[in-house]
């Protein structure tokens, strides 16, 4: 199956989900007795700091109640926001169908972001130890060869015993957790979060490999598999879950979409994603995301996605790709305050599932190279402020992107060997 066929049945389930959805509600800081009183069934419910989430079916009010200022008023809430989709960003796809097994001479040049990252020179000593990257995205294949002893792993939960161990308020979270089916598996069934995962800390194997081969994976899965049922409320969970449970970065390569009812977000409409990486900042946890697939500049107002489109997060770094030839890549979005840095995208191999390796394409590519490199720095001791500073300070601006980005093609090897 062609990318652009896999990528035209992506859309067609998008235009299918938003007729066939029941839309969920995001009520700010409601009241909780009128919600009892009026019988309503809660979703689930999400405490950020001083800001309650209360998230509802919409069956649950009716279908005469359209409006979010009248909705907010009928649970006495600050707001009520449409709980948006999200999904990958754009043209995120398969650019390859070689499925390595093993070591073999074809492979030469596969594997060019880890020359392109100077891999073979980096500190041996700043390989990531101790420090736990969850990947926010369609679950990890944690059974994978080249992942199984890469994953975190709850040592304080006890699994299969329904019980909840470590009372963390997750039953059976031994990997992390499945934010799409309110489950303890996060398994991926689609490919996309083993190949986030496998850049960060596949052990290596033949000319593959992570790029902090000595990190943890915290599988955190909010994507569904055919990526159109998935909601934002989902993510901010995935995102306090991780933060919660000791994950120190978090990388994300996913977007939010138009609502069900096909109006744009805006920033004001995502304050359960903005509390959530707030949430992270407040702690010093590192969010990495992707730019975005859609070869637009995002400091125009209509381009802006989310959350790579927010501002004045100092933990967020926004990242978006390049080639082998080390322009940018045809698809990557840019913007010379909201796009951070520059890291290999186009045909990047990394683990699929089923003990395979795949090259794909996209700025969720790009995404994790950067997270896997934070989590590098911080196992040498760095401070994540310092660090992300120091990410940007020692970043290299090229001639072909200098009037795209903010401040460059990253650098690991000045930013490691400080
Ligand atoms: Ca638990
Ligand atoms: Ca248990």
């Amino acid at each position: 199956v062609s990318g652009r066929i896999v990528m035209g049945l992506f859309l067609l389930h998008l235009l299918a989900a938003s007729f066939a959805h029941a839309e969920r509600w995001v009520l700010v800081n409601p009241s909780v007795q009128r919600i009892q009183d009026q019988k309503v069934i809660v979703h689930h419910q999400l405490r950020i700091g001083s800001t309650l989430f209360v998230v509802i079916e919409r069956d649950n009010v009716g279908p005469l109640v359209f409006y979010p200022s009248s909705l907010a008023r009928q649970f006495g809430a600050e707001s009520a926001q449409s709980d948006f989709p999200i999904g990958l960003g754009g043209r995120s796809k398969f650019t390859s169908k070689d499925i390595f097994s093993g070591m073999t001479s074809d492979v030469a040049g596969k594997a060019w972001h880890l020359q392109r990252l100077s891999y073979a020179s980096l500190p041996a000593e700043k390989a990531g130890k101790g420090i736990t990257v969850a990947v926010i995205d369609t679950g990890v294949d944690y059974r994978h060869r080249q992942l199984s002893t890469q994953i975190w792993v709850n040592e304080a939960e006890i699994p299969l015993n329904r019980i909840d161990d470590d009372h963390n308020g997750f039953v059976d979270d031994v990997y992390g957790y499945d934010f799409v089916n309110g489950d303890p598996d996060p398994m991926d069934f689609h490919s996309h979060g083993t190949h986030v995962a496998g850049l960060i800390a596949a052990l290596p194997f033949g000319v593959g490999a992570g790029i902090a081969p000595e990190a943890k994976i915290m599988a955190v899965r909010v994507l569904d598999n055919n990526l159109s049922s998935t909601f934002l409320s989902d993510a901010a969970q995935g995102i306090i879950y991780a933060i919660e449970n000791g994950a120190q970065v978090l990388s994300s390569s996913w977007r939010v979409y138009k609502s069900w009812d096909g109006y744009e977000p805006s920033e004001e409409n995502l304050l359960i994603l903005r509390k959530a990486i707030e949430y992270a900042e407040a702690r010093g946890v590192i969010y990495v995301t992707a730019a975005g697939n859609e070869a637009l500049n995002m400091e125009d107002e209509e381009n802006k996605i989310y959350p790579a489109g927010f501002s004045g997060l100092k933990n967020m770094v926004v990242v978006t790709s390049s080639d082998r030839n080390d322009q940018l890549s045809p698809f990557s979005n840019y913007g010379t305050k909201t796009v951070h840095v520059v890291a290999p995208g186009s045909d990047v191999l990394s683990t699929v599932p089923g003990d395979r390796w795949r090259q794909m394409s996209g700025t969720s590519m790009a995404a994790p190279l950067v997270a896997g490199i934070l989590a590098r720095g911080l196992s040498g001791g760095c401070k994540p402020f310092r660090l992300i500073d120091r990410l940007y300070s020692t970043a290299q601006l090229r001639d072909s992107f200098s009037d795209r980005v903010r401040s460059g093609f990253i650098n690991p090897l000045d930013l490691l060997n400080d």
